[in-house]
Order: C-alpha cells, then sequence, then structure tokens
C-alpha cells in the first residue's frame, strides 16, 4: 500500500483532509458528534446526568449546535471533586492510557483514554504537524516531558504516524538536548517556548548556534508566550515558530495549531466544539470579542467534556486564513482568567508585562515578577535578563534601560514596578512550563 504523505509540495493526505472540510458539512459533523457524546455522557456519568435532569434537558433536546447553550459547564472541580474516575464514561476495562495534571492548586487531576481516543489524539497532532509544515523525512526532536504530563505522549503518536523519525527525548539535561539536536540532524523540536530560548543560551555557551543546525520549525506550547517572544525566537535561530494548545481535560496537546500563516491556532473543529463566552456571566461573546475559551469534546470516549470552562482567554479571530483550511481559529493564549494579578487594586496580566519588556532593547525573554508587601502596600519587582554588554557599558546604561523598562511597564499596566536588571544566566529556568510570578504578599502579611 501506498500513502500520500503531507510533502513539501503541500499535497495533504487523507489524514489533513478534514481540515479543509466545507463549512456546512463540518458543522453537521459536529451536531452529529455532539448529539452522540451528549447521549454517551447522560447514560454514563452520573454527575452530568444529574445536572441535565436539574435543568430538565436530555439528550434528544439537542436539534442545532446552538442548543448546546441548555447544557451545563463543567468546571476544572468537578474533575477534582470526582478524583479519580468519576467523569469516565467508559469502563476501566476499555481505558487503555491514563495522564494525570497537578495544576497550580489541590489535587491532581485525572484523565482517561480509549484506544479510540488514542487514534483521535494521533490523528490531530498529526494534522498539527502536517500544518506547521512537517512531513515525511523530518526529525523531530521531542522535548516535552514524558510521562504523566500529556507534552511528551501526546506529541510522540502523532509525529510518528506522520511518517517522520523521532527522538523521544523528553525534557531537561539541556546539554545533551544539545549534542542530540546537532549530532541527529533535527529539524523541529517540540517543548515550551521558555524551554527552548534556554536552549538557544545553552547551545551558545557550548559553542552550538541553532542558526547553523538544519532546525527549521518549533511546535511550542503549554504556557502563555507573546508575539515578543516569537519574534525573538525566530530572530535568534530562524526557525518558524509555531504555536500548539491544547489541556489535559479535553486531550492534550492538540486542540488547536497553527498553520504556516502563524496567525493563531486552528481548533481541530471535527473533534472539539468551542464557544468564546463571557468569564462572568457565560454569555456568548460577539464574534471576535475577546471572552473565555469553553471547549466540548465531539468524539473522546472515556472521558467526553461538555462545555469545559478553560480560563484561558481569546477571540475567535474572523475570516478564513490564508492557508485555505476551514477550521476556525482563535487568538493565541496570551493569559487565563485566573493569572490575573491585582497590585495595589489595578488588574495585571503576566503577559502585559512579558510583552512591554521585551519590546525594550537589550532585554532577554528571562523575567520574574515578585509581589510582596510592604508598609500596607503592594510592591511589585520585575526582575529581568539584560545583555552582557550592558553592565560593562558606559556609565548611566544601566539606569537608562531601567528607566525605559519602568515606563514600560507603566505605561502598560498602570502599575508603577521596581526594575531590577540581572546579569543573563542569573534567572532559574524550567524545563517545562516556565513560573514567571513570586507572589509573596499573604507570607509578608504574617509577618509580624
Ligand atoms: O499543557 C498540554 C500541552 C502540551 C499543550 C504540550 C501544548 C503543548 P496542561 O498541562 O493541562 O496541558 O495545561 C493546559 O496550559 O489551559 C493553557 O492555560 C496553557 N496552554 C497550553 N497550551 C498553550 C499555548 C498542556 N499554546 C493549560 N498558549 C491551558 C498558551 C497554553 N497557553
Amino acid at each position: 500500500m501506498s500513502f500520500q504523505w503531507n510533502d513539501l509540495n503541500g499535497t495533504f493526505h487523507p489524514d489533513t483532509a478534514l481540515d479543509y472540510l466545507p463549512e456546512g458539512q463540518l458543522r453537521a459533523l459536529q451536531l452529529q458528534r455532539l448529539q452522540a457524546t451528549v447521549g454517551r455522557v447522560y447514560h454514563n456519568v452520573a454527575l452530568l446526568r444529574e445536572r441535565m435532569d436539574a435543568r430538565g434537558v436530555k439528550p434528544e433536546d439537542l436539534r442545532t449546535l446552538d442548543d448546546i447553550r441548555r447544557l451545563p459547564f463543567t468546571e476544572k472541580t468537578d474533575l477534582r471533586d470526582t478524583y479519580p474516575y468519576g467523569l469516565f464514561a467508559s469502563p476501566m476495562s476499555d481505558v487503555v492510557r491514563l495522564h494525570a495534571s497537578s495544576g497550580t492548586t489541590g489535587k491532581p487531576i485525572v484523565v482517561g483514554y480509549t484506544l479510540q481516543d488514542m487514534e483521535t489524539w494521533k490523528n490531530v497532532i498529526l494534522r498539527a504537524l502536517a500544518a506547521a509544515g512537517l512531513h515525511r523525512g523530518d526529525i523531530i526532536q521531542n522535548a516535552y516531558g514524558y510521562g504523566l504530563f500529556t507534552g511528551g505522549l501526546g506529541l510522540h503518536y502523532g509525529a510518528e504516524a506522520l511518517g517522520a523519525t523521532v527522538i523521544p527525548i523528553s525534557g531537561g539535561n539541556s546539554e545533551r538536548q544539545i549534542l542530540v539536536m546537532r549530532d541527529f540532524g533535527a529539524t523541529a523540536i517540540c517543548c515550551t517556548p521558555s524551554y527552548f530560548i534556554h536552549l538557544i543560551e545553552h547551545g551558545a555557551s557550548m559553542g552550538v548556534k541553532l542558526k547553523d543546525l538544519p532546525l527549521r520549525v518549533g511546535i511550542f506550547g503549554a504556557e502563555p508566550w507573546t508575539e515578543e517572544m516569537r519574534c525573538f525566537i525566530q530572530r535568534e535561530t530562524n526557525i518558524r515558530a509555531i504555536d500548539i494548545y491544547g489541556l489535559s481535560e479535553i486531550i492534550g496537546p492538540g486542540v488547536g495549531s497553527e498553520c504556516l500563516c502563524q496567525q493563531g491556532p486552528h481548533i481541530f473543529e471535527d473533534h472539539f466544539l468551542f464557544e468564546i463566552l463571557d468569564p462572568r456571566t457565560g454569555d456568548p461573546m460577539p464574534d471576535g470579542e475577546e471572552g473565555e475559551l469553553v471547549l466540548t469534546t465531539l468524539s473522546k470516549q472515556a472521558m467526553p467534556m461538555i462545555r469545559y470552562r478553560t480560563h484561558d482567554i481569546t477571540r475567535a479571530i474572523p475570516g478564513p486564513c490564508g492557508c485555505g483550511r476551514t477550521l476556525r481559529r482563535i487568538e493565541r493564549i496570551s493569559r487565563r482568567s485566573d493569572d490575573m494579578l491585582i497590585v495595589r487594586g489595578v488588574n495585571v496580566f503576566p503577559s502585559q508585562i512579558e510583552a512591554a519588556l521585551l519590546k525594550v532593547e537589550k532585554t532577554l525573554p528571562h523575567y520574574q515578577i515578585v509581589l510582596r508587601r510592604e508598609r500596607e502596600m503592594d510592591e511589585m519587582e520585575i526582575r529581568i535578563e539584560v545583555t552582557a554588554d550592558v553592565f560593562s557599558d558606559r556609565v548611566g546604561e544601566l539606569e537608562r534601560i531601567e528607566a525605559r523598562l519602568g515606563k514600560a511597564v507603566e505605561s502598560t499596566t498602570g502599575v508603577r514596578a521596581r526594575i531590577s536588571l540581572v546579569e543573563p544566566q542569573t534567572l532559574q529556568r524550567s524545563e517545562g512550563k516556565a513560573k514567571r510570578v513570586l507572589d509573596l504578599r499573604k507570607l509578608d502579611a504574617l509577618k509580624p
């Protein structure tokens, strides 16, 4: 049997054909799958059946896609409250894989997959990688963590199904990452954007410039990053930095991903239905306006999710994409409704700070936001690495950059911050998701 792989000339093989489904057919497929999913949940998940009964909704009441609004939301707390398997809609004997996510607080959540779910996952990843211009013959270094985290194993099977060569290196051990990247001739890397920036520096310290390697594409996600960060990565390495989005509760990586137009992730709408809602009222936002992303799985078996509130803030991007895919796009997720910091009463998002900082010359994309409570007042300190020459340059250079950064942050957020410039390689690096905020205010408040 011969396969039609997604080769450089842009032909797509059967797996990616769904990306181009005419709109009408796509919506019809969504409705059919939604009805089946809701039926499955109603008959197999007690919590959701009780909630639907309480609202007087039965699966057969779903006649159009808009009827989804009659269904109750699912929250992360529902997964915690029913830990570990309470939202599973398949018997454990059909579950072939478990993953878990610890999140930032509390009990972990557990997610399960049937064999068919594994096929779905493989399919969306394959399509994500193909959309990023990868194909048979590419050598993909997969530096997302393998294990309970969905990143490593999630990307793995889709990359193999694409026909590419996978290096399952997992996260960490940066020296080995660089040697493998160079010696094995990796043409693509998958990891968090913050870890990749660390690899750029680590390579430089070993005398390896990533620009000189065959590396062509980066599949970056699992944490918020900004367009400024993308520019930095592309400038330093000459690769295409592609944004991949996903979350454990829905499937893991592969809910959506960018094509080479790099204008926001296309959502794999044949498997995931998305709504953008006002996070306070739960009402739909007009097309193109910002709100909370709410996702419903359309083909998951083991753990279908109905109207899952992601707390990720984005908007639907109106209009078609230059690549010809009919799958709608969302704007990159730059923030979560729950990562908002309230500093002296002002709402501040770390992504706003990142964008402001990286616009100033000689800054490096490593920063930390430290919040303290001093004399009954919130104090925000921003530690940021700057290029080494700043420290050796003429007197006054440090102060000049500090002042520019302070101004940039204040004009973007409305909050004055103390800026501390630090030398390259001073701030702690992460192998996975970066931790940008250190909020010590509660601790400070306890001090006598
Ligand atoms: O981070 C899945 C994943 C792995 C996605 C590898 C992409 C690549 P969780 O650990 O459950 O799953 O975290 C999900 O991470 O709700 C977002 O807040 C954030 N996130 C994921 N991808 C992006 C992205 C994986 N591309 C949570 N941009 C999500 C911004 C992202 N935030």
